[in-house]
């Protein structure tokens, strides 16, 4: 995997910059070998936490999971042990990392459903500026694959969209409505709008965004190429628990309460390693 060492300050201010930044061959052919096999496990049988969406136009197949760490060893070797949090740590410039969760984006071939715009954060439980996600492909891809787009700087914006599911969930309830979030605008239709950004990725790379950065992906419009995603979410220093109305309730906490600092079995520590 790509050592912490060779994060270059191009990346970091990037990802400061933009929101979004890249990283090439984040994960090597051995580590992309062990992820393959974990996936395909978790399609046979996923978890809990599946949430799978119905195929648009009725061909494909859109596989999404959380917090797979915590049944599987394989995804908990990467959220804990690969290079992956201390690459956070720079990222970040935390002192401490915390794994807030995992999750997994699979387009089979032919899948039309676009991944909606959105930004992340207003999903999740905390509050806190140092919040990251890494997507790490398992496949090439492209825009006509299902690439990620990113609008550059829309990190910086203190925008919060209403959270809405990614697609027809198969009879999974819809976020409710929170007043202090505002309705997501129509960017797929006014792209001109705004400043998009995107890169093709083979396997092994990985984007790096910020919580709040805007992002969606289109559908995989492959009919031979899978349009795998394995996304891992970390946290720094400043991040602290917060439910707030249309939060996810799967990626809440019971033993946490609002203002609480996340160390726990449930968002542990993963770096400074212990
Ligand atoms: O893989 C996708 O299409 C969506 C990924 C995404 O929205 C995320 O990782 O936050």
């Amino acid at each position: 995997m790509t050592s912490p060492n060779r994060l270059s300050e191009n990346q970091i201010s990037e990802y400061q910059d933009l929101g979004v930044t890249m990283i090439r061959q984040c994960v090597d052919t051995h580590g992309l070998a062990e992820l393959s096999r974990a996936i395909e496990e978790d399609i046979r049988s996923p978890g809990p936490f599946y949430h799978g969406y119905k195929s648009e136009e009725g061909s494909g197949r859109f596989h999404g999971n959380l917090r797979l760490w915590e049944h599987d060893s394989t995804f908990r070797k990467f959220c804990f042990s690969s290079p992956l949090p201390q690459i956070a740590a720079g990222f970040l410039e935390s002192q401490k990392v915390n794994l807030l969760y995992d999750q997994l984006f699979v387009k089979e071939p032919g899948t039309l459903n676009r991944t909606r715009w959105h930004n992340d954060q207003p999903y999740w439980p905390i509050r806190g500026w140092q919040v990251m996600s890494f997507w790490i492909a398992l496949d090439p891809v492209s825009r006509d694959s299902g690439a990620l787009e990113f609008i550059a700087g829309s990190h910086r914006w203190d925008r919060w969209f209403q959270p809405k599911a990614f697609g027809d969930t198969a009879g999974q309830d819809e976020y409710t409505a929170n007043p202090d979030y505002e309705p997501m605008p129509d960017i797929q239709n006014h792209r001109g709008d705004y400043e998009i950004v995107s890169w093709s990725l083979e396997p092994g790379d990985a984007y790096v965004f910020h919580g709040l950065t805007v992002h969606g992906s289109g559908g995989n419009q492959h009919q031979s190429r899978r349009r795998r995603g394995y996304a891992i979410r970390y946290t720094g220093d400043d991040a602290v628990y917060d439910t707030r109305v249309g939060t996810n309730t799967g990626l809440c906490s019971e033993t946490h309460h609002d203002g609480m600092i996340l160390d726990s079995d449930r968002y542990p520590v993963v770096w400074p390693a212990s």
